[in-house]
């Protein structure tokens, strides 16, 4: 067994967003705009960890185990193409005070433990299609769900033959 893993702190989205937002996105774009991400994988990463030992894992999920903060409201009201990754997102135009200072903490104590962080802003994004290398029509305005952030998660991408699951290790409520 390897004592590594890859891993990133999200935030889930209810099963009933998961599909709704597949299901829209079925209309919303052409076949050919991208790959869409699986129902069940749609999140959106707060920090990413890359590969981790259980050690340091360990480290990092008690430090998230002590965070306290309200939960907080989102609304999907945005949508965006970034070529160069090649990703279609939904994201929102005011992201919540709680959200960004949840992302910072936990992008900030991943870097104090050696997880290296980008060193692009944080820009809260869902991603909805990989593969989106060309030009890609956008639709003007998304149904704008509002995403109520109950809790947050440490999770594992595994790629098994060429699928890639998200699978949720631990979670930790808002108060
Ligand atoms: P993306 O959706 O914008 O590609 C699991 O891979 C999650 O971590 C994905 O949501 C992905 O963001 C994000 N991720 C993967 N590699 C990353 C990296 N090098 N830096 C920041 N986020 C990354």
């Amino acid at each position: 067994m390897p004592d590594s893993r890859r891993l990133f702190f999200g935030l889930p989205l209810p099963d009933a967003l998961q599909q709704a937002a597949s299901a829209w996105r079925a209309t919303a774009f052409p076949a050919e705009a991208g790959r869409p991400v699986a129902a069940a994988n749609l999140h959106l990463t707060l920090a990413f960890l890359g590969e981790v030992s259980d050690r340091k894992a360990e480290v990092l999920a008690a430090l998230a185990g002590n965070i306290v903060q309200p939960g907080f409201t989102l609304t999907l009201d945005d949508l965006g193409h970034w070529p160069r990754p090649g990703v279609v997102w939904l994201g929102t135009r005011r992201a919540p005070r709680g959200l960004l200072q949840l992302a910072a903490l936990l992008r900030a104590q991943a870097a104090r433990n050696g997880c290296p962080q980008s060193t692009q802003p944080f820009h809260p994004h869902i991603t909805l299609l990989r593969g989106a290398v060309h030009p890609v029509a956008l639709p003007p305005t998304t149904p704008g769900w509002a995403l109520d952030a109950t809790h947050f998660c440490l999770y594992e991408s595994r790629t098994e033959r060429g699928r890639t699951r998200y699978h949720v290790l631990q979670s930790w409520p808002f108060t």
